[in-house]
């Protein structure tokens, strides 16, 4: 976890338009067809809020959601993840509430989470009943489920992406400055390095004193 470098997961059910979801956020573009993959990961600067942010977003192919094994090193690396569904398969929507679970299990601290339906253009055929609850399950319970639409919906996407991402950085934010508090409130008195860089101190001035009155 350094400076602004923030890792992302992008995980859910074969076809759900994770590798669409990934490919609008970075490009803008939609491309109708994508190739599969297990792995894919892509890098990139982007500019939230005047700060310089570098992206890696890991893209999980759904065949391998069931070899879940596959991404647990990925998993340690990243600061949070997108857990995609779409809004036409009750059964994805089951899928991602089952990888939500596996991955709060998985790691302890818990990182920001989105549980997002994907293809909202196809409400006429919606499974699974929209839902959107930004802000009381954000902090509630650290993730949040909304509704987008990688076809059709470039802005939804971009806005949903960099919610997560302010949410990552402002909880890094939160734990640096814990960890600062806590490294103040037990500065020990008396540790050798303390001590010596006082004794060097008071000791300069002393020798300055002497060597002014001489
Ligand atoms: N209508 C509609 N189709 C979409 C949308 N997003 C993706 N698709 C289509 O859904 C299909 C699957 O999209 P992918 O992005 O390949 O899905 P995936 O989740 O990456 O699939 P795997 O890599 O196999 O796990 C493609 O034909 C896309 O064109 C969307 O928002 N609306
Ligand atoms: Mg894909």
């Amino acid at each position: 976890m350094k400076g602004n470098t923030v890792n992302i997961l992008v995980l859910g059910k074969e076809g759900v338009g994770k590798t669409a979801l990934v490919v609008r956020f970075l490009t803008g573009r939609f491309l109708t067809e994508y190739a599969q993959c297990d792995e894919m990961a892509y890098e990139r600067s982007i500019t939230l809020d005047e700060k310089q942010v570098s992206l890696k977003v890991i893209d999980v192919g759904g065949k391998s959601i069931d070899k879940k094994s596959s991404s647990k090193e990925s998993l340690q690396k990243i600061d949070g993840a997108v857990v995609v569904y779409s809004i036409t398969d009750r059964h994805s929507f089951d899928v991602a509430e089952s990888v939500v679970d596996w991955l709060r299990r998985e790691r302890s601290s818990c990182i920001p989470l989105v549980l997002l339906g994907n293809k909202s253009d196809l409400d006429h055929s919606r499974a699974v009943t929209s839902q959107n609850s930004e802000d009381i399950e954000w902090r509630n319970t650290g993730y949040m489920i909304s509704e987008c639409s990688a076809s059709s919906d470039s802005e939804g996407v971009t806005k949903i992406f960099h919610m997560l991402v302010r949410k990552i950085l402002e909880k890094r934010d939160t734990h640096l400055k814990v960890q600062r508090k806590l490294s103040l409130s037990h500065a020990p008195l008396g540790s050798p390095k303390l001590i010596r860089a006082h004794l060097r101190r008071r000791f300069s001035v002393f020798t300055r004193e002497r060597t002014s009155t001489m």
